[in-house]
């Protein structure tokens, strides 16, 4: 299936709250997210992999892949679509040795020399930022702004997904600075109707 990157959901287990994650996950497939990645920096991995079976078992049949941030572990025991790593993570050719060439790899870059040294045949798309601070973050590099999304997204030869501060007034700026999709946590995760926030990025596409 070709990768739709338009709307992809990274969870917040803590922001999701109001409704409990697989909730929040649900309605928001209803509003159109295309893809799912399930963060969490807190949990165990068990917790983690248990958490992941049951998202996987929601989005069945939906069309919607399921990416795990940061563990490789995680990803292969509940036998996830994908896996998202960071600078700091497993490296990307182990990454892709373990998880095998149909699965979907993301790669965090922030910068021109993190795009020059990303392995880009073993990858299928790059999401790049943060565009603005955001709190869903802790300690996360230096925003760049759209303009830094252009340089980088118009440089680098894989689709990119734009994170950080980003809700559905930016669709437009997103795509005009060469990304394919946006990311977000809090435009969705913990909005009071996760259906509609997620609706309301259709419609900034249509
Ligand atoms: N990586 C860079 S910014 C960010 C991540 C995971 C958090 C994005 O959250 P929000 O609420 O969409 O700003
Ligand atoms: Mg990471």
């Amino acid at each position: 299936m070709p990768l739709d990157l338009s709307l992809y959901l990274v969870t917040d287990a803590t922001l999701c709250q109001p409704y409990g994650l697989e909730r929040t996950v649900y309605e928001a497939v209803r509003g159109g997210v295309s893809m799912v990645q399930l963060r969490d920096k807190q949990a165990s991995d068990a917790q983690m992999t248990d958490q992941a079976r049951r998202l996987k078992a929601l989005l069945a049949g939906s069309g919607v892949p399921l990416i795990i941030n940061d563990r490789l572990k995680v990803a292969l025991a509940s036998q996830a679509d994908g896996l998202h790593i960071g600078q700091s993570d497993t490296a990307v050719q182990q990454a892709r040795a373990a998880m095998g060439p149909q699965a979907i790899l993301g790669l965090s870059i922030n910068n021109v020399d993190q795009m020059f040294d990303a392995p880009t045949d073993q990858l299928n798309y790059v999401g790049i930022g943060p565009i603005f601070a955001t709190s869903s973050k802790q300690d996360h590099a230096q925003p760049i702004g759209f303009g830094g999304l252009a340089s980088l997204a118009n440089a680098c030869p894989l689709p990119s997904v734009a994170i950080g501060g980003l809700n559905a007034t930016h669709v437009s700026a997103v795509r005009r600075a060469g990304a394919q999709g946006i990311a977000v946590i809090s435009a969705i995760c913990g909005q009071p109707d996760p259906e509609q926030a997620a609706r309301e990025f259709q419609y900034a596409y249509a």
